[in-house]
């Protein structure tokens, strides 16, 4: 071992490289049949988004068919989605989200 000196004798620092942890988008996707207002609803409670944002972003997938919600480390991203799917099974409404590397 040369001590981080290398071929030349000076001495160098260690750089350690550090990685970003990759960001995830959550995507929500328009269908006929679930209600509006339970859309509205999720956003504010999974998305922390205001009432006005949610209905904005509602909207946004109502018309266009899919929209980022979110965009998270995979953990949080992956977490969002199950609370999301759970949510929209458990009131009966075909609603889907899923993720996506950013
Ligand atoms: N298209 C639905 C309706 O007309 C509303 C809706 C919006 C459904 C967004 C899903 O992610 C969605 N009732």
């Amino acid at each position: 071992d040369d001590g981080g000196r290398g071929k030349t004798g000076i001495a160098v620092k260690a750089k350690p490289k550090t990685k970003r942890p990759s960001l995830y988008k959550v995507l929500m996707l328009n269908d006929d049949y679930t209600p509006m207002e339970f859309v509205v609803y999720v956003l504010q409670r999974f998305f922390n988004m205001d009432h006005g944002r949610a209905v904005d972003i509602m909207l946004t997938v109502h018309n266009k068919g899919v929209a980022v919600v979110g965009v998270y480390p995979f953990e949080i991203a992956e977490t969002k989605v199950t609370q999301v799917m759970d949510c929209a099974r458990s009131n009966q409404h075909p609603l889907q989200c899923t993720m996506e590397k950013e």
